[in-house]
Parts: C-alpha cells; sequence; structure tokens
C-alpha cells in the first residue's frame, strides 16, 4: 500500500498530532490497514492527500468531536452551482473559465454608510479561523468539510446596522461571462441572481460562517470562490457561494429556491429528519465516500448551539 504520497515537508506541524505515529516514516509504516481505519488522524492525514499547500493562515480548529473529515478531492468534485450546470460531477471544470479576482461586494442597506469593497480588502480585516464542520444537502449527502473564514457576526457589528434590520439577505454575482446558466435568460434552470436570506439572530450566530477557504487553501471556484456563506445546521442551499452583495433589510428575503418552488422550499431550511422534503425523505443522509446512510440529526447536529432560535417556531410549517 502506497501510504504517504505527500512528501513530508508539506505537512505541516500542527498536522502531526500523534508522536509514536509520525516520529518517523518507518514506524508510521509497520501500523496495518487496521490502524488506518481505526485511527482518525491516520484517516485525517489521508484526507490531506492531494491537497495543493495551504496559502492562509489560520487558527486550527481542534475537532473536538473528532469528525472524519471529507477528502479534498471528494469536496472539491462533486458540487451544486447551478450557475455552471445542474451536473455536480460537471460543475468543477465548468468553473475553471471562472475569475473570481478582482470582485467587489457591496454592503448595503439599513446602514448608516453603504460600501463597495474590494474582497480582498474585507478578507484582511479578519482573523481566519478553521472551522471543521458537517453539511447537509437536502438532496440527502451529507460531508464534512475544514471551512476556513471568520464569523459573519464580525463583519455584522462592524457594519452597525440599524435596529429595523431584521434579516441579512445575500447574493451571487450576476455575470453572463462567467456563469454559462445565467447566460440563458429566461431558459435558465433558476432565476438568478442567486438569493439566500438569514434572520438576524441566524446571521449573528457564531457558527454562521463566511468562508473563504478550505483545507487551508484559498476556495476553489466550484465551492463559491472567493467568499461565500456556511451555515452548517441548515440545507446546504442556503449556503450561497460567490457573494457580491450583502444587504441589511427588514422583511424577510424571498429566496431563490422558494421564488422556484414554494411548496418545496421554505425560508429558514433547518436539518429536520421529521419534516421531509417531498422529493426526499430526511431521515437519513449519505456521507459522501460512505456505503451506508446513517441517521439525520435535528438541526444538523448543531442543536444546543440553534434550538433556542426557533423555541416559539412550528417547524413544520416553518421548513
Ligand atoms: N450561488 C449558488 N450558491 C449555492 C448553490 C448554487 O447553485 N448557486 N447551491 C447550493 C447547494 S444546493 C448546496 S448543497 C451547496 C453546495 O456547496 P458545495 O458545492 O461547496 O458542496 O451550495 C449552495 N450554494
Ligand atoms: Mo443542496
Amino acid at each position: 500500500m502506497n501510504i504517504i504520497k505527500k512528501p513530508l515537508w508539506q505537512i505541516s506541524e500542527n498536522e502531526v498530532t500523534s508522536e509514536e505515529l509520525f516520529d518517523n516514516r518507518r514506524s508510521f509504516l509497520k501500523l496495518g490497514a487496521a490502524a488506518l481505519v481505526a485511527n482518525s488522524t491516520v484517516v485525517d492525514l489521508l484526507a490531506k492527500e492531494n491537497v495543493p499547500p495551504s496559502n492562509l493562515q489560520y487558527k486550527k480548529d481542534p475537532n473536538k468531536d473528532d469528525l472524519v473529515l471529507n477528502s479534498y478531492e471528494q469536496i472539491t468534485s462533486y458540487n451544486n452551482f447551478y450557475e455552471f450546470t445542474t451536473s455536480k460531477e460537471g460543475v468543477k471544470k465548468l468553473a475553471q473559465s471562472m475569475n473570481p479576482n478582482p470582485w467587489s461586494i457591496e454592503i448595503d442597506g439599513l446602514i448608516d454608510k453603504p460600501i463597495t469593497v474590494d474582497v480582498q480588502d474585507l478578507i484582511k480585516k479578519y482573523t481566519l479561523e478553521e472551522r471543521i464542520y458537517r453539511f447537509r444537502c437536502v438532496e440527502g449527502w451529507s460531508m464534512v468539510v475544514p471551512w476556513i473564514g471568520f464569523s459573519l457576526s464580525k463583519l455584522i457589528k462592524d457594519m452597525n446596522p440599524h435596529s429595523d434590520a431584521k434579516y441579512v439577505r445575500f447574493e451571487t454575482r450576476l455575470d453572463k461571462k462567467m456563469f454559462p446558466d445565467q447566460a440563458r435568460g429566461s431558459f435558465a434552470t433558476i432565476p438568478y441572481p442567486y438569493i439566500e436570506g438569514l434572520r438576524m439572530d441566524e446571521a449573528m450566530s457564531d457558527l454562521t460562517l463566511v468562508s473563504v477557504g478550505l483545507y487551508g487553501k484559498t476556495l476553489e471556484n466550484q465551492n463559491g470562490a472567493p467568499l461565500r456563506l456556511v451555515v452548517p445546521w441548515k440545507y446546504g442551499f442556503k449556503s450561497i457561494k460567490s457573494i457580491s452583495r450583502i444587504s441589511f433589510v427588514k422583511d424577510e428575503p424571498l429566496n431563490t429556491w422558494q421564488k422556484s418552488a414554494p411548496h418545496e422550499y421554505g425560508f429558514y431550511a433547518n436539518v429536520n429528519p421529521k419534516v421531509d422534503h417531498p422529493r426526499w425523505s430526511q431521515k437519513r443522509e449519505r456521507v459522501l465516500g460512505k456505503l451506508f446512510k446513517q441517521r439525520t440529526q435535528l438541526f444538523n447536529g448543531y442543536q444546543e448551539e440553534v434550538a433556542a432560535f426557533y423555541k416559539d417556531m412550528d417547524l413544520r410549517k416553518n421548513f
């Protein structure tokens, strides 16, 4: 078995957590296949195979729950990004022609000073952190991703929204040259720009991440370069990619999927095994690369952090 394809100089010191295992290459190789399956450190290390060298500085996530990461290959090769294509395997190739640089972001709505900023200038203002999150698509597949980013709450505080700003609305860039499905006009798969939104308390949760990378590296185009949202307790469609506008608004935004299929999608989209989507049972989910399905967790396992937001709401009606 060819265990270490990656030269050791590419493995940064903080990835090496167990000294017995990594003291020298020989003792590492002596461990058989059983140890490889059993030891999550080793599984994580294997998941990092073929990861391009890190180009971001960030604070590591200690991974307290010992989540097993999906591989870089899986996360960057199976994508939903309708602006390119509805084929999950097809996004990666089509996205190569996209250029996320330069990229400006408008921040407007109910704030004193609406601004247009270059994405790199915006990112520079924040300390980046790794966040290892479960990520669940409404279609019934899931993965574990080591995102890099900063908490949206920090940006919101800096913008100092007015008290009547009850929601935050996000838009993906409109650019027919970059996104082939947008160029199809009225024949496009969904209406553009792609729009999503969060209620202010959801947006202010420390879990809600503005992501600029994964596996220590700047986001690939197919994952929503240069900047996307990650809301780990909600279905993946809330995690809007390639954001070009963030607006502070009074009323609940009409998100793209609710607009195109109101009987199938709502605004909240909290992961919930008891509320089925008309086309997909939500009781179980398949982690990418795994043979057997596992049980779906309420709020995707983030109940402790977020259940209080919905204590007075009927989650069946507000799906
Ligand atoms: N602009 C935009 N954002 C989007 C989508 C999209 O089609 N366009 N798809 C959503 C869906 S359905 C999912 S599951 C996630 C997928 O993210 P990933 O490809 O990085 O796994 O992105 C979400 N964000
Ligand atoms: Mo999704």
